[in-house]
């Protein structure tokens, strides 16, 4: 099936927000008296804010200790934090490739589209003055169902008009890879081997592919 349609995931592909996400969940566990370190945040990658404060709480022993009130506001106050960072960023924040990537899969005259899980991701975009590369941007603020649910990437698909068996998804995350096949979609892991699974291909970084092998995949 020939690809018409390039849907991408934004921390982890396009940029590498974690650190800033680690930064401010760190803090929160600081405040809450217990260490969360670099490896449990490994665990938070493609999760949704709420599920990634109950995974926090549960490395710190507190699960079940907060009411839904203490939780909304512990979120709250981290994605504060998170925003401060985010806020500074620029294109130089960019990784490598994802430009000409964008840009060639245009040129072929297949459609782009970002499937992310962030309700943040339109800052993000506007920073790194992305946003006019995308034919649609389906974020967290869009979805009710959450990775490795295909939601998503189907609203994705729909926004651009383009059949599922015709869309490819760029993913770091196992949920995100799950989520692309569930939707009936290729998936393009963006990662190590040893961490991920059930992809059709797998890349360092999207420096590493030209949108013209893509297409065939
Ligand atoms: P926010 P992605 C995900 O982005 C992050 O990987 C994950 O760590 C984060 O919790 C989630 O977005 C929600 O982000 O708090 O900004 O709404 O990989 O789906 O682009
Ligand atoms: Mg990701």
């Amino acid at each position: 099936m020939p690809i018409k349609a390039a849907l991408f995931d934004l921390d982890g592909v396009i940029v590498d927000t974690a650190k800033y996400h680690y930064l401010a969940w760190q803090r929160l566990a600081k405040e809450l008296g217990f260490v969360f370190t670099e490896k449990d945040n490994e665990r938070l990658k493609g999760v949704s804010r709420m599920r990634s404060l109950e995974i926090l709480l549960e490395v710190g022993g507190l699960t079940g200790k907060f009411s839904e009130q203490e939780m909304n506001d512990m979120a709250a106050r981290k994605n504060d934090w998170y925003v401060a960072y985010i806020s500074k960023m620029d294109e130089s924040e960019i990784l490598p490739g994802t430009v000409e990537c964008l840009k060639g899969f245009r040129a072929l005259g297949v459609k782009t589209a970002l499937g992310s899980a962030s309700k943040n991701a339109m800052l993000i975009l506007n920073n790194l003055k992305l946003t006019p590369y995308f034919d649609a941007i389906i974020d967290g603020t869009k979805t009710s169902k959450a990775k490795p649910d295909p939601e998503v990437f189907l609203l994705g698909a729909k926004a651009v008009a383009i059949e599922p068996e015709n869309c490819v998804v760029f993913e770091d995350a196992q949920a995100g890879i799950e989520a692309a096949k569930s939707a009936g979609m290729k998936a393009v892991a963006v990662g190590k081997p040893e961490d991920l699974k059930g992809y059709d291909r797998i890349i360092k970084g999207l420096f590493e592919v030209t949108p013209q092998e893509i297409i065939n995949l």
